[in-house]
C-alpha cells in the first residue's frame, strides 16, 4: 500500500481466541464496531486466534463472531494486514480471498512514510525449548502444509488446541525477552528501520531509543490474556493503549518536553 499522510491504524495481537464460549471475542467485535470509524486499516500481528491452520474452504465456527466482523470491515473498505503468529499460521487463501487481505507468513516491512516499520509477531526472537522449536517447525513444514489439506479440520482442531495450551504455559514475561527484542530492533535500525513492533510477548510497552542521534521506537503489542490493549497510529504518532479500560498511553513521538 501506498504511504499516506493521513492514514489511521490500529494495531492488535495476542488475543488468542479460544471459541464461541470465550467472551473475549464479544468484546473484540464490539471494540471494533465502536471503533471502526478510527482506522482505515487494521493490522493483526499474530495469534489471534489461539489455533488456526488454514484450509481452502474451510472456516473455524467457534470464530465466526469474530469473522464476520472482519468481513463487514473489509466489505466498508477497511483494509487488513495479518501476520501470521504461532497459533495461527497458513492463513493463505482464506483470508486473502474473502477478505481482500494482505497475509505475511514471516517478519515484513510497513511504510507509513516517515515511519519505516519492521513488524513481526516475535515467536522467531524465542530461545531455547527445543521440543517447541521442532514443533513449529514440523507444524510450517511442507509435508503439514500439505496433509493438512488431508486431515479432518475437526483432528486438526484437536491437535491444534493441544498445541496451544503447551505453548501457553511457556509464556512468561521477563526482562530478558524485552531486551531480546530491543537488541533485536538494534540490528533493524541499522537496516535503516525507525519502529520495530512484536506481539507475542504479551507485555504491552513502548520504548524510544535514541539511536544514531534519533529517536526511533520499539513496540511490544501487547495481548488480551492479561491485559487488553491496543496500538493506535494517528495524527501520525504512535499510541500505545497498554488497557483499553483505562485512557493512558504511551507515545512515539514524544511530546516536546519529553526526552528519550
Ligand atoms: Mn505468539
Amino acid at each position: 500500500m501506498e504511504p499516506h499522510k493521513e492514514r489511521s491504524l490500529l494495531f492488535l495481537s495476542d488475543v488468542h481466541l479460544t471459541g464461541r464460549d470465550d467472551a473475549r471475542q464479544d468484546y473484540l467485535v464490539d471494540f471494533l464496531e465502536k471503533n471502526k470509524d478510527r482506522f482505515d486499516t487494521l493490522v493483526l500481528v499474530g495469534d489471534i486466534f489461539d489455533f488456526w491452520i488454514g484450509y481452502k474452504y474451510v472456516v473455524y465456527a467457534g470464530y465466526l463472531p469474530l469473522i464476520s466482523q472482519l468481513e463487514r470491515l473489509a466489505r466498508c473498505g477497511k483494509k487488513i494486514i495479518l501476520y501470521e503468529g504461532n497459533h495461527d499460521f497458513l492463513l493463505g487463501s482464506y483470508f486473502t480471498d474473502a477478505l481482500k487481505a494482505e497475509v505475511y507468513s514471516g517478519p515484513a516491512p510497513l511504510d507509513l512514510g516517515k515511519y519505516k516499520i519492521w513488524i513481526c509477531h516475535g515467536d522467531q526472537l524465542d530461545s531455547g525449548d527445543f521440543i517447541y522449536k521442532f514443533f513449529r517447525w514440523l507444524l510450517r513444514s511442507p509435508l503439514i502444509k500439505w496433509s493438512a489439506r488431508f486431515l479432518h479440520p475437526d483432528l486438526l482442531w484437536i491437535l491444534g488446541n493441544f498445541a496451544s495450551k503447551r505453548s501457553r504455559r511457556r509464556h512468561k514475561i521477563s526482562e530478558q525477552r524485552r531486551a531480546t527484542l530491543l537488541a533485536y530492533a538494534l540490528a533493524r535500525f541499522d537496516e535503516g528501520f525507525n519502529v520495530v513492533m512484536a506481539g507475542h510477548l504479551h507485555d504491552p510497552f513502548l520504548k524510544v531509543v535514541l539511536h544514531n542521534n534519533e529517536n526511533k521506537a520499539v513496540i511490544s503489542t501487547g495481548d488480551w490474556l492479561e491485559h487488553r490493549s491496543a496500538l493506535w497510529f494517528r495524527n501520525g504518532g504512535f499510541h500505545l493503549i497498554p488497557d483499553i479500560e483505562r485512557n493512558v498511553s504511551q507515545r512515539f513521538p514524544l511530546r516536546h518536553s519529553e526526552g528519550a
